[in-house]
């Protein structure tokens, strides 16, 4: 008696593709995009999957987590300040104190919670999938993403004639860490400008890069380090309290966006007719 329920090739096969291409089909038109899985870009598509968004994760690895898997110096201990020790409580990752406002918990453990509170959540995730280009529409504003294959990116470029997709949203979220990848896009066109994160100074930047995190384009917000690196904040090194709630900042910059998380009318008002979606 085998162990297994039968399942041919071709039944698994079938299983992949319609799985990818059904969320594709989804997704080829959404709410928010988020380029990038670290701390920040995990964060904020949790908190607008908890408020019932549209949200996409494009991941240039084939894991998610960014630099929030070893913390500081390869040494698998991320450190948060306070107040941010309540988001671990708030996905369920156990943690210590360690000095009255300074918490440590192991690096695996924050970031395995965290992507299954985003994915719990229900954001979605595109990885092995490269932020290329911009989509932009009227006035220069972004309207969505261009991506690629991670592997097409990495080949000689002789060999390399493939040409991108893209994907349009309502917003994008450029958290793409110390790169801000999607501000640098725009900047090579001018239509952006990019200072450059400054030195470190844990004290001052970690309240810089929430009060930042916001519209930095328009069609698009930044958070975490992305932050820094645009708005020329100094970086905070190995601690992860400002990336996790700049991506709830970024979430919530969002919503307002969206002109979503507004407690329900009391008195329901007429349906208007349906429209197309957009555009
Ligand atoms: C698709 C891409 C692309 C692309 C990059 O670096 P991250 O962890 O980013 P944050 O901002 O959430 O967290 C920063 C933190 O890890 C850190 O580095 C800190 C606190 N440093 C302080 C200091 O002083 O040094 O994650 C960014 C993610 C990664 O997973 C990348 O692979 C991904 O974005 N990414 N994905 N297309 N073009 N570029």
């Amino acid at each position: 008696m085998p162990i297994f329920g039968p399942a041919s090739e071709a039944e698994v096969t079938r299983a992949i593709l319609q799985g990818f291409t059904k969320d594709l089909e989804r997704y080829a038109d959404t709410e928010v995009i988020i380029v990038g899985g670290g701390p920040s870009g995990l964060m904020a598509a949790r908190d607008l999957a908890k408020h019932g968004v549209e949200v996409v994760v494009i991941e240039r690895n084939n894991y998610l987590g960014g630099g929030f898997w070893i913390g500081g110096y390869l040494m698998n201990t991320i450190t948060v300040r306070a107040p941010a020790q309540k988001v671990l409580e708030e996905i369920g990752c156990p943690y210590e104190e360690f000095s009255k406002s300074l918490f440590v918990t192991p690096g695996p453990h924050a970031c395995s919670k965290l992507i299954a509170a985003a994915c719990d959540a229900g954001a979605k995730i595109q990885n092995m999938t490269s932020f290329e280009d911009v989509v932009i529409r009227e006035d220069n504003r972004v309207g969505g993403v261009v991506i690629n294959w991670t592997p097409v990116q990495a080949l000689p470029h002789e060999i390399t004639c493939v040409d991108p997709i893209a994907l349009e949203c309502d917003l994008v979220i450029d958290a793409t860490g110390h790169d801000a990848y999607v501000i640098q896009t725009l900047e090579r066109r001018g239509l952006a400008k990019r200072i450059g994160e400054g030195g470190m100074w844990i004290e001052r930047s970690e309240d810089a890069v929430v009060e930042h995190t916001g519209i930095a384009y328009p069609g698009v917000i930044v958070a975490g380090m992305a932050v820094c690196s645009t708005f020329g904040l100094p970086r905070m090194g190995p601690t992860f309290g400002g990336m996790l709630l700049s991506g709830q900042r970024a979430a919530e910059e969002a919503l307002k966006f969206l002109k979503k998380g507004v407690p329900p009318a009391k008195v329901a008002e007429p349906k208007p007719k349906a429209l197309p979606r957009r555009r």
